[in-house]
């Protein structure tokens, strides 16, 4: 039985016995690439790949490109300060950064299968084949994509960069004819496809940006119109002071500040779209986006807040939200008793835990929301359905595309930002804001001309109502401002004073009081865990 012996256990032979040689079969070494020519091949190759990846993922699911799959499942094992760290220094940008260093490792790896492949051609393999199973894997655990279509567009960049990685390696060493003269016709080759390469993958990201930002609201076929609600809830014109630089009572879309966790905006169908009421109750429900505008829906003007805002800071918005009381859906699911919290689930797996009793109150308009300001919803906002919950902050009630409803408890789960330390409740902290004068802050103080100055901002007390607002000069007495009107206690609210000021550097400050008769709290506290508190300062030049 010792006359079978693998290639293997030859080479290993202990008799020291070496196989002949074979030279004389091996064609002659090729000439050697330089180093920076071969990671340059694989660079090209690599962002060609990636490119024709991202243009198929606009099919398959933005989420299932291989640099996004891979960024998404790195925020996800993140540490928790990580990725506050990250909200924190980079504000918006932290998705860009993200993406822009998945992208510049995925092509220094792709250099380094150039090198590789330079040395002997299969050799790339060794970093191209875990890197394609790193990503397989991340696009197959996308919430949002599909499997198993979400793993095309690697498999695409897989067709594309391999062949390309080649034939670009292949043409890249320096030929010479017998005689010493460089072969010029095979550089020019080498150069058209490297050049040709190149221009499509920037071509290809090019029109995957464009595509992205085509695909919009609205743009399902066959969605029906938004229906005009029975009950419509009239903005009166005196909610609108109408000063200039001061916050619109109503915030367009476009102005609307936007948070999500998600690396891509989700890009949900409505007329795919269904939210299943799951977990503790008697009978499960599911609808459809057709059925839900077909039911009685309502219009109620809520303010949204983050429960990361600084005091000062413009992380809230007011819009008229056309939706669904939520409380209809949950008594037809018939939540069973020891449910105390919806966790709502996103299309991107994102969630949010809210307390069922904010859900199912008769007097909280809690809505599955499908428009706002009267149009479908914008994608950005949650098209085709997000929660709006009166008095808590978003990251525990205002679930964008959301796609499930989970009745739990408290104690059986957790809403995403939970476990990452911010609080499990967050109602929305009575809050004022200066926004006239603009706060240039205290080293660039705005100058305003000597007179009757006008300070104008926003208070908000959310499903509680703001009852006054207060102003006050270097920390002087305090000032009653004039509110403005506000169609309930759920939106914030316009207020103006007029100061008459004196030449010199001041400090303005605001504070609310909300309709139980409590004031603002002067205690200055971190946005963590559960919402920042203090009062707004400006500084101001009189001159
Ligand atoms: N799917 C999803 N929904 C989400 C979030 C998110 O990251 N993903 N962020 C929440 C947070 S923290 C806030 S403050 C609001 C913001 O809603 P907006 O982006 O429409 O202003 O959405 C909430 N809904
Ligand atoms: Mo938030």
């Amino acid at each position: 039985m010792n006359s079978v012996t693998s290639p293997a256990d030859a080479a290993a032979d202990p008799s020291g016995q070496q196989p002949p040689p074979k030279q004389a079969r091996t064609p002659p070494p090729r000439p050697a690439t330089s180093p920076r020519l071969a990671g340059l091949c694989g660079v090209v190759a690599t962002g060609t790949g990636l490119a024709a990846a991202a243009l198929v993922a606009q099919a398959t699911g933005p989420g299932s490109a291989p640099v996004t799959a891979i960024g998404n499942r790195l925020i996800d094992l993140m540490p928790a300060p990580l990725v506050n760290w990250g909200k924190e220094t980079l504000g918006h940008a932290d998705k860009p950064v993200l993406l822009v260093i998945v992208s510049l490792v995925a092509l220094a790896l792709g250099a380094l299968a150039g090198l590789l492949a330079a040395r002997r051609r299969h050799l790339g393999w060794v970093v191209i084949a875990p890197l394609a199973a790193l990503s397989l894997l991340a696009a197959s655990t996308d919430p949002a994509a599909s499997f198993p279509s979400s793993l095309v567009p690697t498999l695409v960049a897989l067709v594309v960069a391999v062949p390309l990685l080649s034939a670009l390696v292949e043409r890249a060493h320096s030929r010479t004819f017998a005689d010493g003269t460089p072969d010029t016709e095979a550089r020019r080759r080498f150069l058209t496809l490297l050049g040709g390469a190149t221009t499509a993958a920037v071509v290809g990201v090019g029109a995957e940006r464009v595509i992205d930002a085509r695909v919009g609201a609205g743009s399902d076929a066959g969605l029906p119109p938004l229906p005009t609600p029975p009950a419509t809830e009239a903005v009166p014109a005196r909610a609108e002071l109408g000063i200039a630089g001061l916050s619109p009572y109503v915030t367009p879309a476009k102005d609307f500040y936007r948070i999500d966790t998600a690396l891509v905006v989700p890009r949900v169908s409505a007329t795919k779209w269904t939210l299943s009421i799951v977990g503790q109750v008697r009978k499960p429900v599911t609808i459809d986006y057709a059925t839900l505008l077909s039911r009685g829906l309502m219009e109620h003007v809520t303010t949204l807040t983050c429960v990361s805002n600084e005091v000062g800071g413009n992380l809230a918005g007011n819009a008229v939200w056309l939706g669904l009381p939520v409380r209809e859906l949950l008594a037809e699911a018939e939540p069973l008793p020891g449910a105390d919290m919806v966790l709502s689930r996103s299309a991107d797996g994102w969630t949010a835990g809210t307390p069922l009793e904010a859900l199912t109150d008769p007097h909280r308009q809690a809505l599955l929301a499908v428009g706002m300001n009267g149009k479908p919803l914008p994608r950005e906002h949650g098209y085709p359905v997000r929660m709006v919950v009166p008095g808590l902050y978003g990251y525990v009630s205002a679930t964008k595309w959301v796609v499930e409803l989970k009745v739990t408890s408290f104690a059986a789960d957790q809403g995403y930002w939970t476990p990452l330390g911010w609080s499990a409740n967050g109602p929305i902290k009575l809050a004022s804001r200066i926004d006239v004068p603009v706060n240039g802050g205290a080293a660039n103080a705005t100058t305003v001309p000597s007179g009757d100055v006008v300070v104008a901002g926003v208070a908000w007390a959310q499903h509680t109502g703001v009852r006054a607002v207060e102003v006050r000069v270097d920390e002087g007495p305090w000032q009653p401002a004039t509110l403005a009107e506000v169609t309930s206690v759920d939106t914030w609210r316009q207020w103006h004073w007029t100061w008459p000021s004196t030449r010199g550097r001041h400090l303005l400050q605001c504070r609310a009081q909300d309709a139980t008769g409590a004031w603002q709290t002067e205690e200055q506290a971190p946005p963590a865990p559960d919402g920042a508190t203090g009062l707004h300062s400006v500084d101001v030049v009189v001159g």
